[in-house]
């Protein structure tokens, strides 16, 4: 039967909102009541920080979801909210109860909304707050681009909605994100800025919101301030109304805060003393009791359901839009308004007044709609016609894209990996087909300098609108073809390393929100991984899926300066989960992990359960740390058998001899140390091993893998490693060379028990030529004889001589 006939009356679309309000903000409350006090799981779990910082959007989000999104929006919804985003999910039927339950527990509800860890569908994680606001711009321009070739015409341009926090504006990566989209013309774009002039700590400074209001406007957004409902709008129009107005406009922010925790008889008092001399105003006030003045009063643009709906409706949609929500951090609670609610929590008393208030009974708390006053199926039937949830599960899914082996690159002489990884692409982009069409690479303003020159110049940056290349039009020479246009395949960043990787990983996530497949490539100067590297850990936490070349890295880029010599990206690189790391050494190595890559960034395995090592099944991001080094070329067919040992991580470039006392275990460009380092010790010791290291990252967790096998019955479960290592006597040394920290690679000692001694960087930041800086710091040939000759006792016989 049709809800509406079973109306006691007609119930209005805004009186169902309300009580969807109220709902949500009972469910969102309890959820972290039942947290603290009514979960046995001890201490551990107790929860801060959720409940006044929910409460305050608990209108935005139920007149979002419940009425203006679309199954196309997608939304970043600030990480404190995400008690109130599971409510709401609960309520649309979306998230299990037991899940509620569980907030913050293990496979409960996650602390902020996460799209890995959460089983409702979440759009874009958040928790490092200026993440998940800066990503959603970033989606956008990905989504003008997966609408600028044509692709997936059945799904309709959405809008890329991010709630944030007020205190968030002062991350600098939003601001550095706002430039960036205005060189790009961002246009599907909603920000909504929790204005509650609250952060963790304080009461944010007064006026905050012209600064804001300036910024957005500058740099093209429309900002549409949502500062007043509709009860205040309505007194404002009153006799004396216009003073009200002005008094809360000028009213400081800390004294509207107190006033809005200690509640009515002070709003009266307060008003009662500065509005002496205007008696059409007081008449205002004395119109109303103390519960009526403190709601009157506290009748903000963000608790006002109308209100919103007017705003967002009335939003432009050629441009991005900044709305200004004014609220009241902890809204409707006890603790509303004070200055230190951010990590408040109800007790147990003030649980049973909101329960009391909101008509929910006991053993009704998870009722759904328990203590609103229509019929059960009102609300049901109002939500199941809510235009979010009508096209199902909002995670999408996009067919991979074939890899095909690639055309054997010829590496004659001296190379570079960077350069190697530019003819790579360079190769891939000339023999064009569906890999081609599908790659997107960018680069903050080292696009050049990368080697990424080749594969720009065939085909082209991509822009909405066309540009031609002004050099190119004059006739002026230029290795350089900056074509843009709606076809081009380079997002071209400026110098910010956060957006580089907010970019990848709205690329990377393509498939996921937007039903097509991408395959982003993204280069960096090695060094600044660390500055781009909470937005790193964020990609890759929500799993993203991108390749990301550091090029050039360590002290081997030599005369580039001290200030860009890279030491700890390679452990970056292991400890980052959902990253699987390479840096080798000679370019066939490169192209055959680059052919991997492109495969495993394509896997998914519905599950996360490890079956075999190195999250194979699941696949993930890949990282490449490469050099500026030439250095010399084997000349060798890639078979099957190196190939594989490549993408496990190690191979023998030089097999130990049965009676070796000793191994030289190198990664990437310091391999002709290495290897000229076991030429001369061959003259005094019988068959030195010389073990090559692609993945330091895969080679260990390959390891860790195979003993948590045989911990768990797999008694033959071997790692790669493992069987290496096999090959070489048990009480031989070996000596570790990594141009970077030592212990990225001086961990192998404790898979066999051999010594170890570790040459690697441990200071740096010296500029000068490339023989000059692995003398002095101890990776250069020598440094490796004495090494050698430490680790054994016994002296060498010849040592090396500059070249
Ligand atoms: C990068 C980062 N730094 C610090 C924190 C800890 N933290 C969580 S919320 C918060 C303040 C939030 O204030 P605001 O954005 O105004 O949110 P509100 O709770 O007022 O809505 C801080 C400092 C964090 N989550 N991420
Ligand atoms: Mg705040």
């Amino acid at each position: 039967m049709e809800a509406s006939r079973m109306l006691p009356r007609q119930a209005s679309e805004i009186d169902i909102l309300r009580e969807l309000e109220r709902k949500v903000l009972w469910l969102s409350s309890y959820m972290i009541h039942h947290a603290n006090h009514e979960s046995d799981r001890g201490d551990g779990l107790k929860v801060g920080g959720h409940q006044a910082s929910s409460a305050s959007l608990v209108t935005l989000l139920t007149a979002l979801y419940f009425h203006v999104l679309r199954p196309e929006d997608r939304v970043a919804v600030k990480p404190h909210a995400s008690p109130v985003f599971h409510a709401i999910q609960y309520l649309l039927g979306n998230q299990e109860l037991g899940k509620l339950q569980n907030f913050r527990a293990f496979g409960g509800v996650q602390s902020y909304p996460s799209r890995t860890k959460d089983t409702a569908d979440v759009d874009f994680s958040t928790g490092s707050v200026g993440l998940g606001i800066a990503e959603t711009g970033f989606a956008s321009l990905v989504q003008d681009y997966v609408h600028a070739k044509g692709w997936n015409p059945a799904w309709p341009k959405g809008r890329m909605i991010g709630i944030m926090g007020d205190a968030e504006i002062d991350e600098g990566n939003v601001h550095e994100a706002l430039l960036e989209y205005w060189k790009h013309g961002l246009e599907n774009c909603w920000w909504i800025i929790d204005y509650n002039r609250q952060s963790l700590d304080s009461v944010v400074s007064d006026r905050l919101f012209m600064k804001m209001a300036a910024l957005f406007e500058n740099l093209g957004w429309k900002v549409v301030l949502l500062k007043y409902g509709k009860l205040l709008q309505a007194a404002f129009a009153e006799p004396g109304g216009q003073r009200l107005k002005e008094w809360i406009d000028d009213c400081p922010n800390q004294l509207y805060s107190a006033l809005v925790f200690q509640g009515g008889a002070a709003w009266r008092r307060q008003l009662e003393e500065e509005l002496a001399i205007h008696p059409e105003t007081l008449a205002i006030v004395r119109r109303h009791d103390d519960a009526e003045l403190a709601r009157l009063m506290t009748n903000l643009g963000g608790h006002d359901i109308e209100a919103i709906l007017e705003a967002f409706a009335t939003a432009p949609n050629d441009q991005p839009v900044c709305f200004i929500a004014y609220t009241i951090k902890g809204f409707g609670l006890p603790f509303q308004g004070h200055k230190d609610n951010h990590s408040g929590l109800m007790t147990k008393a003030q649980m049973q007044e909101l329960r009391a208030r909101e008509g929910v009974n006991q053993g009704e708390e998870w009722d759904r709609f328990a203590g609103l006053s229509q019929p059960a199926a009102v609300y049901e039937d109002y939500l199941r016609k809510v235009p979010f949830v009508q096209r199902g599960r909002r995670g999408l899914k996009a067919a991979r894209v074939p890899v095909t082996p690639f055309p054997k690159l010829e590496t004659k002489g001296q190379m570079t990996t960077q350069a190697g990884f530019g003819r790579v692409l360079d190769e891939i982009a000339r023999a064009a087909g569906p890999l081609a069409d599908r790659i997107v690479t960018t680069s903050p303003d080292v696009t050049v300098s990368t080697n990424l020159g080749a594969w720009v110049n065939r085909r082209g940056l991509f822009s909405l609108a066309d540009h031609e290349d002004v050099f190119k039009k004059r006739g002026l020479l230029s290795p350089q073809k900056w074509e843009m246009s709606p076809k081009g395949q380079h997002f071209e960043l400026g110098i910010a390393e956060m957006n580089l990787f907010l970019m990848l990983s709205a690329l990377g996530l393509s498939h996921s929100l937007f039903g097509e497949r991408l395959l982003p490539v993204g280069t960096l100067y090695d060094p600044f991984v660390c500055r781009g590297l909470d937005a790193l850990n964020y990609a890759c936490y929500q799993d993203a899926r991108f390749i990301v070349a550091g090029t050039p890295s360590g002290i081997t880029l030599a005369p580039e300066g001290g200030a860009h010599q890279s030491i700890g990206t390679p452990l970056i690189g292991m400890a980052q989960d959902g990253l699987a790391s390479f840096e080798p050494a000679y370019v066939d190595e490169l192209a055959a992990i680059m052919e991997w890559a492109f495969d495993y960034m394509q896997r998914e395995a519905g599950e996360d359960k490890e079956k075999r090592w190195h999250r194979d099944e699941k696949g993930g991001s890949v990282y490449l740390r490469l050099s500026t080094r030439p250095i010399d070329q084997p000349t060798r067919t890639m078979t099957s058998d190196l190939r594989d040992a490549v993408i496990d991580g190690a191979y023998w470039m030089r097999r130990p001899e049965p009676g070796t006392d000793l191994a030289i275990v190198y990664t990437g460009a310091v391999a002709p140390e290495a290897i000229e380092a076991a030429g001369l010790l061959s003259e005094d010791r019988r068959g030195v091993g010389v073990l090559a290291i692609t993945s330091a990252d895969r080679l260990s967790a390959g390891w860790h893998a195979a003993q948590r096998s045989r911990e768990h019955g797999d008694k033959a479960a071997s790692a790669h490693v493992e069987t290496l290592l096999a090959d070489l006597p048990r009480d031989a040394g070996i000596i570790t060379l990594t141009d970077a920290y030592p212990e990225a690679l001086s961990w192998i000692g404790g898979v066999c028990g051999h010594r170890v001694r570790a040459l690697g960087v441990e200071h740096f930041g010296q500029s000068g030529s490339l023989s000059e800086l692995y003398a002095h710091y101890g990776l250069d040939v020598n440094a490796i004889l004495t090494a050698a000759e430490g680790l054994s006792g016994r002296p060498v016989r010849y040592r090396f001589l500059q070249k």
